[in-house]
């Protein structure tokens, strides 16, 4: 009798306990944002709409977004042998950058304003930069350091001396090792060699792969187990992104640097590109895996438009690769081809400007040595963007919205916090935000970036300021995402407003800001 009250209760609250987990499991997938939704055959195109806007970074998607600017190192015999792709029948007698100082990349690099460097560790030729216990076509067999060199571990450790990250390039086809084309046996070697670089080095931070597939020893194709690799990678660096045949970035397209005006980080995913999984390695929270088939390369990949036909949709941020000079690798010949701090610039504003990250490569030459002409023309890049982006006039400006959440105000934006932001009130598809500044001022570049981890909403902006009897549009655009950079002919203004006229759910930004860049071109 004693004991039948305090049972009652634990099995009411067990009964309870019991509700609120199956409550819980139940609301998961549909209430736990993640980088994939799938569209069900009802869903009206209100709610793909509603859909897209839903679709946020992962945690590995979303710091590397925030790198914003990052470098590439092309490298290997075919800095020696003066070619862009070797035929793997290279020496590697011939590999010997005999000044070679990976601190010199590390620290040009970072003076430039890069986050992290991606090292060609393998290109198509198959020689290896690091001693890999695969082959024997490597460092190992060089004349540098006696064949007890590792470009790999050097690079790696200045970057991580320099509080820089670290990635690998490591090319899938491989025109040296002789397993090539016979399909299991070579993708076995491949995961060893990823092995090698995924345990051997420290944190990685990107995984870059290429999709090239040539032919094999008697024309024999390859078939990559692209799965087996991406599967390695989340297992032994599960905060790395996995770039280009990967599910975590995209390639933007084009290698000249530009991205695109409209740049939907959210996309439509083909049927043949995902299936359900059992475990949830690839994409949180759905048990999804995803790999992409093929280049997107159209100028509209995410609009409504495109959204329409989708069935799945994933947060796939595009990435902008280019060289600084005409080739990827190194060539005495093209020293005096090296890309103007003005068109370096240029591309800045048409990639990082443009919601992708700037991947740029700097191509060590053949002692060893990022060239004096490179260097001077990232300088020249990194003064002007610092004199451009030292001063934000909005800095703190008196800032009105047409509505505002409770916690995320409308100063919000001017606090040069991008952690910080504000929100229009939830059914708002519009909204308007009015700045004040100290006094008047000259601007001819803009700022805007929206609050991804909420998803990327904006699809369309303009900007006016007031000339003392009308407001006067000087700049419009479509998406925003993380980060979109206007440029415009000078502007004398106090007040200045942004009229967000179309947007796919209740419009967010981080950060507004306004600026004078020293250079007089607009373009
Ligand atoms: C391409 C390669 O074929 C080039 O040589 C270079 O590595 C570039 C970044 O990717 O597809
Ligand atoms: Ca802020």
């Amino acid at each position: 009798m004693k004991h039948k009250f305090p049972n009652a209760t634990r099995v009411l609250a067990l009964f309870f306990l019991f509700l609120v987990i199956l409550l819980t499991l139940r609301c998961r997938k549909s209430e736990i944002p993640g980088n994939f939704i799938l569209i069900e055959p009802d869903d009206s195109p209100e709610d793909v709409v509603r859909k897209a806007a839903q679709v946020v970074p992962s945690a590995r998607q979303l710091s590397w977004q925030e790198m914003e600017f990052t470098g590439f190192l092309h490298f290997t015999v075919n800095t020696f042998t003066d070619r862009e792709w070797g035929t793997g029948k290279e020496e590697p007698a011939l590999f010997n950058p005999v000044e070679l100082d990976a601190r010199q990349w590390v620290r040009v690099c970072k003076d430039a304003g890069m986050k992290q460097l991606i090292l060609t560790a393998k290109h198509h030729d198959g020689f290896c930069l690091w001693p890999s216990r695969q082959t024997e076509h490597s460092v190992k067999n060089s004349p540098w350091c006696d064949g007890k060199g590792d470009v790999v571990r050097e690079v790696s450790d200045a970057c991580q001396e320099a509080g820089l990250k670290f990635g690998v390039y490591l090319s899938p086809w491989d025109r040296h090792e002789p397993t090539y084309g016979n399909s299991p046996a070579y993708n076995s070697f491949f995961k060893n060699q990823l092995r090698e670089l995924l345990t051997e080095y420290g944190p990685i931070s990107e995984v870059w792969f290429d999709g090239a597939c040539g032919e094999g020893p008697d024309g024999k194709r390859q078939v990559y187990d692209w799965e087996g690799y991406h599967r390695l990678i989340r297992r032994l660096q599960p905060q790395a992104v996995i770039a280009i045949m990967g599910p975590d970035v995209r390639w933007v397209g084009t290698e000249t640097g530009y991205g695109r005006e409209t740049e939907w980080s959210v996309v439509p995913i083909l049927p043949q590109e995902w299936k359900s999984l059992p475990d949830d390695l690839f994409q949180h929270p759905y048990s999804i895996r995803f790999i992409p088939r093929g280049d997107r390369v159209e100028a509209d990949l995410g609009s409504r438009e495109k959204l329409k036909s989708a069935t799945a949709l994933a947060w796939y941020p595009s990435e902008v690769d280019v060289s600084i000079r005409p080739g990827w690798f190194y060539h005495p010949s093209q020293d005096s081809q090296v890309k103007t701090p003005e068109k370096l610039v240029d591309i800045y504003y048409s990639s990082v400007g443009r919601n992708s990250l700037l991947l740029l490569n700097i191509p060590p030459d053949h002692r060893g040595l990022i060239h004096e002409n490179d260097g001077k023309s990232l300088q020249g890049m990194r003064t002007i963007l610092e004199a451009t982006f030292k001063t934000n006039f909005a800095h703190l400006a008196k800032t009105t919205a047409s509505s505002e959440q409770r916690n995320h105000r409308a100063l919000n934006t001017v606090d040069q916090d991008k952690d910080t932001y504000w929100a229009s009130e939830e059914a708002a598809k519009s909204a308007t935000l009015e700045f004040e500044l100290k006094e008047e001022k000259i601007f001819n570049r803009a700022l805007l970036q929206e609050y991804i981890p909420k998803g990327q909403r904006i699809e369309e902006f303009l900007l006016q300021a007031w000339n003392g009897t009308n407001w006067e549009t000087f700049a419009r655009g479509t998406t925003v995402g993380y980060k979109r950079l206007l440029r415009f002919p000078p502007v004398t203004a106090k007040k200045i407003r942004l009229i967000i006229s179309s947007s796919r759910a209740a419009p967010s930004l981080s950060e507004f800001g306004l600026f004078k860049s020293p250079l007089t071109v607009s373009e």
